[in-house]
């Protein structure tokens, strides 16, 4: 986990497939050029650089009825990257995953599941991602990445890192959202997931929020991954994103939370996804993901 573990390996993933839009591949480079090594370095961690995964750089077009857009070279980069994740943490490292899309996050935690079997996940988004081929209307497979690893879905996005490995929807937490599909209401009642609205922070504060998510996702498991979605933030403080949603988690709301994560040394592992600089003003959006990052790991203002 985070304060005992030394060893941070870094993953970049400049895939963009998942959001079918432009710009979101040049995340990690975005990220990593917000000075994120100076600043985890300062902490006294060993970073260990892994560069970026390879992947096609040709934006293909989707085929002919062909439902969720571009599959096949997500599933050829998720299985990679499945594979890269498990490596690093067979080492004892730390894996810190930088998209992309967050259809990445199918690769991230199956990979993680190879270790830490009993797996929660907290899910920071202003969407929840838990679409189907079933019900998706935008075909777009970052909207689908959540529901993939809780084992639903297409088969080639289930299938992925084997579809024995999965998450137990008690133990995954969606916080900051504010826009969710029709299916994906039906889809969270039935499989009974932890959703923390914009609406509940606001009622209830992000400590008393982030209290009952770590309760929900330590309960019974053996970690905890990050999942972040920059959109979860309000677009005032991170506008490069491609699916930004007004009313979202503010600059103090989304720090404390992670300030807390670390605090409670629960995390075993983390992605940060959807940086877009061609979308973003002045590379603020990778610049608060970055400082992010850095209170994830143990900054403290005094
Ligand atoms: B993200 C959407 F319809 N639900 O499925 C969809 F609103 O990873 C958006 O959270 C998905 O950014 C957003 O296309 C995926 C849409
Ligand atoms: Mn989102
Ligand atoms: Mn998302
Ligand atoms: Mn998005």
């Amino acid at each position: 986990n985070a304060v005992k573990n030394n060893n941070i390996s870094i993953i970049g993933v400049p895939l963009q497939y998942g959001a079918d839009r432009k710009g979101v591949d040049l995340g990690p480079d975005a990220i990593r050029g917000a000075n994120l090594h100076e600043r985890l370095k300062a902490l006294g961690f060993n970073i260990d650089d892994l560069g970026d995964l390879g992947v096609q750089r040709m934006m293909t077009v989707p085929q002919e009825g062909e439902k969720l857009k571009h599959l096949s070279e997500i599933k050829r980069v998720n299985e990679e990257l499945c594979d890269r994740v498990a490596g690093e943490m067979g080492k004892g490292h730390f894996p810190l995953v930088l998209g992309g899309d967050h259809s990445i996050a199918i690769g991230t935690i199956k990979g993680v599941l190879q270790h830490v079997k009993r797996l929660g996940v907290i899910w920071f988004d202003a969407h929840t991602d838990v679409n189907t081929h079933e019900t998706t209307h935008s075909g777009n497979i970052h909207g689908m990445s959540l529901a993939a690893v809780l084992g639903y879905g297409h088969p080639d996005l289930v299938g992925i890192g084997g579809a024995e490995n999965k998450l137990n929807p008690e133990n995954v937490v969606i916080i900051g959202a504010r826009s969710i599909d029709p299916g994906e209401r039906t889809f969270l009642k039935e499989k009974g997931i932890r959703v923390f609205t914009m609406h509940d922070i606001d009622k209830c504060g992000m400590k008393q929020v982030m209290e009952e998510a770590i309760e929900i996702v330590t309960n019974g498991t053996d970690g905890v991954h990050l999942s972040l979605d920059l959109d979860g933030m309000d677009p005032g403080v991170a506008p490069g994103v491609g699916t930004p949603v007004n009313g979202g988690m503010s600059y103090r709301e989304s720090h404390f939370a992670m300030e807390m994560l670390f605090e409670r040394d629960i995390l075993v592992s983390a992605e940060f996804v959807e940086v877009n600089p061609m979308l973003d003003q002045h590379n603020m959006t990778a610049i608060t993901a970055v400082e992010l990052i850095g209170s994830v790991f143990g900054e403290r203002i005094l």
